[in-house]
């Protein structure tokens, strides 16, 4: 943590061109964004959540929202979700992909399935009527859906969240704290909020077998969590290094390019196909 500089990019109070062209791009981006939106071109791509002790055994797999601008190109959500997340057009987001989720848990039975939400979206009625739509058609999905909030959106309306939880955990829905560190983590809310399940922040995965800073606050993390009877999933993992230590300091899920990158083709169909054939 020793002997960071700290760098001003950019002077207060000056009138930056660098603010105008940064305007200007979250303009282009939302009007992309609406268009796909328009048009329903919006996909999920997953990605595996494996059990740390056995990486054989998906334990489940996050729905990553896309979307696809004229031309077809797939726009993953970190390049659009900056310039929508606080719009109308990130609650239209956060529809779109629940929707698709909700979809992909009817079709087929063995899947449990996360999908990302904003904590603003949880006063949107129209959110509430996917999700009320989709358990009504088959309330059998609701205890293979996990809920995933940043711990970022989570931590401005403490309050809300805490009472849609509570809600939500009632008819089986589960709940991941989403990016954890990455915001302004303060321990007390993860008392407060009952997750079941904290989803630990990539920059703490980064080297953490070689890496003395993040070995520490990696078992803090750990510790805390287990305290708290919440389930724990490294994201980003890259290196079997990394894998290796992550499990061997307990804990229970691992998630990452390592295993597996976002895919559009759903996994389990390819698991299913090869299996069929023998392959
Ligand atoms: O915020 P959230 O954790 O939901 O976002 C997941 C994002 O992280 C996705 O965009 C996904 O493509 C990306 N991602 C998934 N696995 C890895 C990884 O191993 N390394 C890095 N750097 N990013 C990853
Ligand atoms: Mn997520």
């Amino acid at each position: 943590m020793r002997g960071r500089k700290r760098r001003n990019l950019v002077e207060p109070g000056e009138a930056s061109p660098l603010d105008a062209a940064i305007a200007q791009r979250d303009r282009g981006t939302m009007s992309m964004v609406r268009d796909a939106l328009e048009r329903g071109d919006t996909v999920l791509a997953f990605q595996p959540v494996v059990q740390a002790s056995n990486p054989d055994r998906t334990v489940f797999y996050e729905g990553l929202i896309r979307v696809l601008d004229e031309t077809g190109r797939v726009i993953p959500a970190k390049e659009f979700m900056g310039a929508v997340e606080t719009q109308e057009l990130g609650r239209e987001i956060d529809c779109a992909a629940l929707r698709a989720g909700l979809r992909a848990l009817r079709q087929t039975p063995s899947l449990r399935l996360s999908i990302n939400m904003s904590a603003r979206s949880i006063g949107y009625p129209k959110w509430k009527q996917v999700l009320n739509r989709g358990l009504s058609v088959d309330p059998n999905v609701a205890e293979r859906l996990i809920l995933e909030i940043t711990e970022k959106s989570a931590m401005q309306m403490p309050e809300l969240v805490t009472t849609f939880m509570t809600e939500l955990q009632d008819k089986g829905i589960a709940f991941a704290l989403d990016d954890f560190g990455a915001g302004h983590t303060a321990f007390r809310y993860l008392k407060e909020f009952y997750f079941d399940i904290v989803k630990i922040d990539g920059q703490f995965i980064r080297k953490v077998h070689s890496d003395p800073n993040n070995q520490v606050l990696m078992q803090a993390l750990i510790s805390v969590s287990e305290h708290l009877d919440m389930f724990t999933v490294a994201e980003a993992v890259e290196t079997g290094q990394e894998a290796g230590w992550l499990a061997a300091a307990g804990v229970d899920c691992l998630q990452g390019y390592f295993f597996g990158a976002p895919s559009l083709t759903p996994p389990w169909l390819v698991e299913a196909g090869r299996a069929a054939t023998g392959g």
